[in-house]
């Protein structure tokens, strides 16, 4: 009996890659030379995509697979699929939402803390063995009587509020619309709710809809005591505005997981005192990361085992 045949956009989990080995035949990006030769050769045959966002599984690639069924995200994000494009032709989209919902929650909050109590910088003056010299200065900024505006107020967003709730630091956010399910008071312009907020918090999804959408107004609006956390995509910052506010003092720190071109980071950023500079890693456990490759896998076996996945994005919705 001949296995279906994947195209694997990776390297993936070695979970992830051993099941999908046990399940299908599968044909690996990485392993050859020349992807176009590789999309050519199989091109008839392939029914299924694995994706990790190596590249772009982009209208141009979809187009060139006649037989693709359904594309496995790894990641709640797919901005690397055109999930419009393969909607439109039938083909499925799938992600990994909800698995990794409260530690990305976790991961944003951290990293609100160690920007507004500065706790990384006082770990670096404690390993520096500076203690004894003196104690680390107080720092200007805290969570008490703040605002934080959320900025995509979905699955994730909803989690962070509770953690914000939590520390009775006020919610409010901004989003495409109105909630009718949610009490926190709504803002339908983001420039508005940056200039009532001490903190944004951008969990948008990347993507040309969103990019640069925190650009050099928003974040003169957040102003001089404002903080930006993004654990979101780094193409939804304007990053030259937002080193040039935290650079003159026009905007008082930020805490960043996410950057506009993963893995470099602008040596702007690297200088910079008022920066929190984490390697996205929102969802990195053992076990969330577990729990997403699980989802890649069923999503792929469920599709060709019996027509039905588990976690169908919202462009490609199962009929
Ligand atoms: C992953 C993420 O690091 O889920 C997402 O959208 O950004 C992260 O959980 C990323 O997808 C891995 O490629």
């Amino acid at each position: 009996l001949s296995q279906p045949e994947i195209l694997m956009i990776g390297p993936m989990m070695q979970m992830i890659e051993d099941q999908l080995d046990a399940a299908f035949t599968v044909h690996r990006h990485w392993q050859v030379d020349d992807f176009d030769a590789l999309v050519d050769t199989v091109a008839p045959v392939i029914r299924g995509i694995a994706t990790s966002h190596a590249r772009p599984v982009d209208a141009a690639l979809i187009d060139r697979l006649p037989n693709l069924e359904v594309i496995s995200n790894f990641g709640v994000g797919y901005d690397t699929v055109d999930a419009a494009h393969a909607g439109s032709k039938g083909i499925l989209v799938t992600n990994t939402p909800d698995v990794l919902t409260e530690e990305v929650a976790d991961t944003a909050f951290g990293l609100l803390l160690m920007t507004v109590r500065e706790l990384s910088a006082a770990e670096r003056h404690l390993r520096a063995g500076k203690w004894s010299d003196g104690a680390y200065p107080l720092t200007r900024s805290s969570l008490r009587d703040r605002t934080m505006g959320i900025l995509g107020l979905g699955r994730i967003g909803k989690a962070i509020a509770r953690r914000a709730e939590a520390s009775e630091v006020g919610v409010v956010y901004c989003g495409r619309s109105q909630q009718p399910d949610v009490d926190y008071r709504y803002y339908a312009d983001l420039v508005d709710m940056a200039r009532d907020v001490d903190i944004l918090m951008s969990v948008i999804p990347g993507g040309a809809a969103t990019q640069h959408i925190i650009n050099a107004e928003v974040i003169e609006a957040l102003g001089p005591q404002g903080i930006l956390i993004n654990v979101g995509r780094g193409s939804a910052v304007d990053e030259k505005a937002l080193i040039s506010a935290l650079q003159s003092g026009a905007l008082f720190a930020a805490g960043l997981d996410v950057f506009e071109h993963e893995p470099s980071v602008p040596d702007e950023l690297m200088a910079l005192n008022n920066a929190v500079l984490l390697p996205h890693v929102g969802s990195a456990s053992v076990h969330t990361r577990d729990a997403m490759g699980q989802l890649v896998v069923d999503n792929l076996t469920g599709w060709f085992a019996s027509k039905s996945v588990l976690t169908p994005v919202a462009e490609t919705p199962v009929s």
